[in-house]
């Protein structure tokens, strides 16, 4: 499919989605989430991803938000279908089949940070922000933002940055456990390509099995979470790469995987 406004493109395993609409620091409109939305289907039906990343263009902005040139005429119908969206959108990163990863290559505000949160993993340049100013503009986050951050990084720092609105920059988001990494902003992608790459060496099913346990077992109790682990770890056995695996390291040689 054609996009407008992200730029999606593939390399050995590696998806990138690019939000693409540095004019106005890529903020997200229902265009901009519809197209997300396509190329997560695209990308998952197609089966040759192994690492999805996402990055905003230029050297500015990852997400400066949802955007607010939309928000004046917007309805309360507007706002429940624009809120169906995004959570549907940020469900479906969170949950997608491979890791995720952001890179956070300046601000990730609002509808950004949200973005980010529902990744695995968060890289960021040394120019990142992260924040939640939805309160500035008299509303609350909308994309899971009131959710998923208490469960990152605890509920009085998440409480914190939902009741003053205020940015971040990205030394105090590694601080709080936000942010996996800092580096500059010239090296983000390739080190983050690097991170891949290392994930992309393992067996490929296990991934996909640890990335589920750990997305569906999160929010359950202990005990019912560590079935889900079981269910997750014995689909691994009898697979051609659980075999080679343990092979490959009694034969001490590299294991060749396959994905079987
Ligand atoms: N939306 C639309 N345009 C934006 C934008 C945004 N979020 N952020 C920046 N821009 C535009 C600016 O208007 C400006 O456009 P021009 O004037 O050049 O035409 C251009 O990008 C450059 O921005 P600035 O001139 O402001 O650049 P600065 O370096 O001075 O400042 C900044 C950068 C990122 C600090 C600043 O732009 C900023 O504060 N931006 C807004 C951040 C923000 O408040 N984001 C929105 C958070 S609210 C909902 C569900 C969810 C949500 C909403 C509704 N429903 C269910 C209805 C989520 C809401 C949010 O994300």
């Amino acid at each position: 499919m054609e996009y407008k406004n992200i730029i999606v493109s593939f390399e050995e395993g590696i998806s990138t989605i690019t939000i693409n609409r540095p004019k106005s620091l890529n903020a997200l409109n229902v265009e901009t989430l519809n197209e997300i939305e396509c190329a997560l289907y695209e990308i998952k039906n197609e089966n040759k991803t192994q690492v999805l990343i996402f990055t905003g263009a230029g050297e500015k902005a990852f997400v400066a938000g949802a955007d607010i040139s939309t928000f004046p005429t917007l309805t309360p119908e507007g706002a429940s279908a624009f809120v169906d969206l995004g959570q549907r959108v940020m469900d479906m990163i969170e949950s997608f089949p491979v890791p995720v990863i952001a890179a956070v290559n300046g601000y990730a505000l609002g509808g950004g940070t949200e973005l980010a949160i529902a990744c695995d993993m968060i890289y960021a340049s040394e120019n990142a922000f992260f924040g939640l100013p939805e309160v500035t503009l008299a509303i609350i986050p909308g994309f899971g933002g009131t959710q998923r951050l208490q469960r990152l990084i605890g509920r009085h720092l998440a409480k914190e940055l939902v009741f003053t609105g205020d940015k971040i920059p990205a030394q105090r988001a590694k601080e709080i456990g936000l942010v996996n990494n800092i580096f500059p902003q010239a090296e983000l992608m390739v080190k983050v390509k690097e991170i891949a790459k290392t994930i992309m060496k393992r067996g490929p099913l296990a991934i996909r099995a640890a990335k589920r346990s750990m997305i569906f077992g999160m929010d359950h109790d202990l005990k019912t979470a560590n079935e889900i682990e079981k269910l997750c770890f014995i689909t691994l056995f009898g697979t051609e790469d659980q075999r080679e695996g343990a092979k490959a390291f009694l034969e001490k040689r590299a294991p060749q995987f396959k994905g079987k």
